[in-house]
């Protein structure tokens, strides 16, 4: 008899490669940056940090990722943060910024064949000539690029395997054939493009152009909703979603991840799947907060958490690698009858088969976007039918997760041994939000650490010095919004210095405002008390410098952040200021900022605030009380060097 509210009578679904095989699959990656998405990971204690990491990059142990891609620092504000330049002006060159050329080590160190993709968001403000247009000399952009390429492969024998062109924003014909072309006398016949991390219409140039066409490698689409266009299917490229999920890694982030990476490929034959982000190590408070495969935000305690996407992305990366081929359509992918997709995916030399089958209901699979069309899944029994060379098969491993919802609990990457199979055949019973791998391949693993520690707020009284940097580092735990800061060394002293001179070319429109900000410790702060030493050079300087608390927004929005500010200016004022961008000033006066250290002060307490200099006070004042909470910050009045030493932060609660 058949179980109560199984609908169907059981369809057939046929895995046969004696039709001939399909696409090559090109892997499931992660995304670090776009922006600073990575931040607070570096600063983890080493052994949680190599956990997380193990997590993401090891194989056959957690997401065993296949591709990671990074930004390429612009300088500038690109969703989360800023990520520096290796070339914050034209005469100056640096590999040592930052903590993507770590990242890929890390990555690498786990997985050798990972896949390395880099991608510009933004660019500093001399790529431009002025402009905000990139591509004004596409040869200096393309030489800041390879540039960017080979500091890779020099500093630290990096491969990178894929480069893209601008995100999210216009691409430009004679950009990519000159990239192409620089990237061939350079020596890196090897790397490839991918464009144009937008939408899919580079297809139309691609059909149109010879020379586009044998310069661009994959066509790359974000968040195409799991479906190509025709012009791009017709271009006959490879087709990628290079970036995709950005979802809250819930159970719902989960069941959008599952969906998606079987459903790119059987709506819209692409054959690799990009996650913004890699994982989530950016602030609370900041935009799009844990949409990563997973979440790491306190490295004061340790505490992590490996959500829903790790072990659905295990589901196809722990029994496939790149260079598999998709079984065709109709026979090894495409839609279960009663809802849900499959994916069949064979090893290069035939041998070995791996199914992915999921059955993700629409409510529990809504993905940021696009939006989702109503559709049905039902419970179903299916008979999986193995015919051309697996037709020999007589058991498959089966790897199993189901969502939990309603109060139920999550089974993830559960191993349930082997299916057999009779003649070729065995029966599935499909329920709701489930996913299943069946493979040949019997290496697959649920990696496990202890429990991380718990979670703690961010500690106080903090006190950073920055002495214990290496040099070129951006500072622990000071998230920079605009600007880009860095440790230096005056021989006497480590401090930072907030490197960017002029607006950068820009992704979103916070940078554009001249003004540097970096915010550090928690969101939900009222009373605090800030205080740093800085120091305004006598070349490049910046007219001024800040402190500031309940600091209210950052990302892309971080010029309209109000706040608490604490302003000095090279003009001979001090100024407190209800918003960043210094437009309500409830309080100020004169001061004068002499050369060399001098120490700002302010402590918020309720409606009150209290500011100092060299530890004379400058007033004792009422303040708004909107807003009621926020980070503290520190940053400069307009772009141009300052120098910051000993951040101090105490609670004033
Ligand atoms: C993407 C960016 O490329 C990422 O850096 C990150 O900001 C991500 C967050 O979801 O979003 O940018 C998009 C922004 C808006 C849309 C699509 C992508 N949109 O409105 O369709």
């Amino acid at each position: 008899a058949q179980p109560q509210g199984f609908k169907n009578e059981g369809s057939t679904i046929n895995f046969d490669d004696s039709l001939g095989l399909e696409r090559q699959f090109e892997g499931i990656g992660g995304l670090s940056g776009g922006g600073a998405t990575s931040k607070l990971l570096v600063n983890y204690p080493e052994i949680q940090r190599n956990e997380i990491l193990d997590y993401l990059f090891k194989p056959n142990f957690g997401a065993s990722l296949q591709i990671l891609k990074v930004e390429i620092g612009g300088d500038s504000q690109s969703t989360d943060g800023t990520e520096a330049s290796h070339m914050h002006n034209s005469n100056d060159e640096n590999y040592e910024r930052g903590y993507e050329w770590w990242l890929m080590l890390e990555a690498k160190k786990r997985n050798p064949n990972i896949k390395l993709y880099g991608l510009p968001w933004a660019f500093p403000g001399w790529i431009g000539q002025g402009t905000q247009n990139p591509y004004t000399n596409v040869s200096l952009t393309a030489d800041y690029i390879i540039r960017w390429i080979s500091g890779a492969k020099r500093m630290y024998n990096l491969t990178i395997d894929y480069i893209g062109i601008w995100n999210e924003r216009n691409y430009n014909v004679a950009y990519i054939k000159t990239l192409r072309n620089a990237l061939d006398l350079n020596g890196f016949q090897n790397v490839l493009i991918v464009a144009s991390d937008g939408g899919w219409d580079i297809a139309h140039d691609i059909l149109n152009d010879g020379q586009l066409a044998n310069a661009v490698y994959a066509i790359g689409c974000h968040y195409p909703g799991t479906y190509d266009s025709q012009d791009a299917y017709n271009t006959g490229k490879s087709l990628w979603a290079s970036e995709d999920y950005s979802t809250y890694n819930d159970e719902i982030g989960g069941g959008c991840w599952a969906r998606i990476l079987n459903q790119n490929y059987v709506n819209g034959y692409m054959s690799s799947t990009i996650s913004w982000n890699l994982i989530g190590s950016y602030y609370y408070g900041l935009p799009f907060y844990r949409d990563g495969l997973m979440t790491a935000v306190e490295p004061w305690s340790g505490n992590y958490n490996v959500s829903t996407p790790i072990w659905i992305t295990a589901h196809t990366t722990q029994f496939t690698s790149i260079g598999w081929r998709y079984l065709k359509h109709d026979s090894g992918v495409g839609k279960l009858p009663q809802g849900g997709s499959y994916v069949g995916l064979v090893s290069p030399d035939g041998t070995d088969l791996t199914i992915v089958i999921e059955t993700m209901t629409h409510d529990h699979s809504i993905c940021i976007r696009p939006g989702l069309p109503w559709y049905d899944v039902h419970p179903q029994l299916v008979t999986l039918n193995l015919k051309g060379s697996f037709a020999r098969l007589t058991s498959m491993n089966v790897w199993y997760s189901k969502l939990g919802f309603n109060g139920q609990p999550d089974i993830m990457f559960q191993s349930l041994g082997q299916l057999k199979f009779v003649s070729g055949q065995a029966v599935l019973k499909l329920g709701l939000d489930e996913v299943y791998t069946l493979t040949t391949i019997s290496t697959g693993q649920k990696g496990s650490y202890p429990v991380p520690p718990p979670s703690q707020p961010f500690p106080l009284p903090y006190l950073d010095d920055f002495e214990g940097y290496p040099l070129y580092q951006e500072p622990f735990n000071l998230a920079q919004q605009t600007g880009s800061y860095e440790v230096l060394s005056d021989g006497q002293t480590k401090f930072i210095r907030q490197m960017v001179l002029e607006n950068p070319v820009a992704w979103c429109d916070s940078d554009l405002h001249n003004k540097s900000i970096s915010v550090v410790g928690s969101y939900t702060w009222s009373d605090i008390f800030v205080e740093i030493n800085f120091r305004i050079p006598t070349l490049n300087s910046t007219s001024g410098v800040f402190v500031a608390a309940r600091v209210d927004q950052g990302g892309c929005d971080a010029f309209k952040a109000q706040g608490i500010y604490l302003y000095v200016l090279q003009s001979g004022a001090y100024q407190l200021s209800n918003d960043f961008a210094r437009t309500k000033i409830t309080q100020q006066g004169s001061v004068q900022i002499s050369a060399g250290w001098h120490t700002l002060s302010l402590l918020v307490q309720g409606a009150s605030a209290l500011g100092a200099l060299d530890g004379v006070i400058l007033f004792n004042a009422t303040i708004p009380t909107s807003p009621a909470s926020g980070f503290a910050a520190i940053g400069t009045d307009s772009y141009g060097l300052a120098d910051f030493d000993n951040l101090l932060l105490e609670s004033a609660a």
